[in-house]
């Protein structure tokens, strides 16, 4: 089989080859761009790479705006200039090549940029932060919120405005997908517990979930395998089929609708702890994650 690190990413009713080598293809050609307008701050979504996002936020009051994980920096120039935009800020998730890997290019192509991150690791980094650390693009407040699991230094960017009828953004990287979460690779289920149900989980449930892959399709598969009758999970699993294979992003979700359909923020329900043959919350989501690392659809 050839492999392609995104070859999950939609289902197109061929040979595994084709399958991989017309994904490769569509990754680049055919991912569309999206943009999610609210009075105060809009959010492009830029697809890079096989199946990451990018995402463009503007403060529309100051017209100041921040890049998450530039990895594709001449696609960030691009839609800079087309929004007519002042870049000022790049938000690092993690520091995984495919989330920080265009930083330097990026700071190079506009210099004077301030690059936030959570580890040292973080290529170009100016602004180390921890946990609750907060600082404004224009009028927009952006929290950080320290994440580790996927790895020791991650970083959720929660974006709000004051006084604002509007749901807030949060920037998740690879801890939380729709649908999914990040692989524990520097850490464990205890930390990804907190992550996902003791701080991202308890931020306002109508908060849009901006996370950096296109892990629907594959992430609803595995939902369905752990509750099969979940008539939610069936509905959304139809849903995300027919955006991807328009080229179409299934994102954002909400806070409120990932506790509806992913197992991993699911944890404190029977039927998932049912599934694993648990009944506390963190050795579920302990045995899903080592469930999906080998789950093959
Ligand atoms: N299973 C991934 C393979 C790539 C992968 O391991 N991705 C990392 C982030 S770069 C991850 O944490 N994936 C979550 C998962 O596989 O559940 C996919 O759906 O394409
Ligand atoms: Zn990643």
């Amino acid at each position: 089989m050839i492999h392609s690190p995104g070859f999950d990413w939609c289902s197109l009713g061929a040979p595994v080859e084709v399958k991989a080598q017309a994904a490769a293809l569509l990754h680049s050609a055919v991912r569309k761009s999206s943009l999610v307008e609210q009075a105060n701050m809009r959010v492009e979504l830029l697809p890079a790479l096989s199946d990451n996002y990018m995402y463009l936020l503007i403060d529309v009051d100051s017209r100041e705006a921040a890049i998450v994980d530039p990895v594709e920096p001449i696609k960030v120039v691009e839609a800079v200039r087309k929004h007519g935009v002042k870049l000022t800020t790049v938000l690092t998730t993690h520091h995984h090549w495919d989330h920080a890997g265009g930083n330097v290019k990026m700071t190079k192509l506009m210099p004077g940029l301030k690059v936030y991150g959570g580890d040292d690791r973080v290529d170009a980094i100016t602004k180390k932060v921890s946990h609750s650390h907060s600082f404004k693009l224009g009028s927009l407040n952006i929290k950080c919120l320290f994440t580790p699991c996927h790895t020791t230094g991650h970083i959720c960017y929660y974006v709000t405005k004051e006084n604002s009828t509007e749901p807030p953004a949060v920037f998740t990287g690879d801890t939380l997908f729709v649908a999914g979460c990040g692989k524990f690779f520097e850490g464990t289920a205890e930390q990804m517990y907190r992550a996902l149900i003791e701080i991202l989980g308890r931020l306002p449930p109508e908060t849009r979930v901006y996370c950096g892959h296109e892990y629907t399709v594959s992430n609803l598969k595995f939902a369905r395998h752990v509750e099969p009758d979940n008539e939610v999970i069936q509905k959304k699993l139809a849903w995300a089929k027919e955006k991807c294979s328009n080229g179409e992003p299934t994102i954002p979700s909400t806070l409120a609708d990932e506790f509806t359909f992913n197992p991993f923020m699911r944890v404190k329900e029977k039927s998932v702890q049912d599934h694993v043959s648990q009944t506390d919350p963190v050795e579920t989501m302990r045995s899903l994650r080592k469930e999906k690392d080998g789950f093959r659809i």
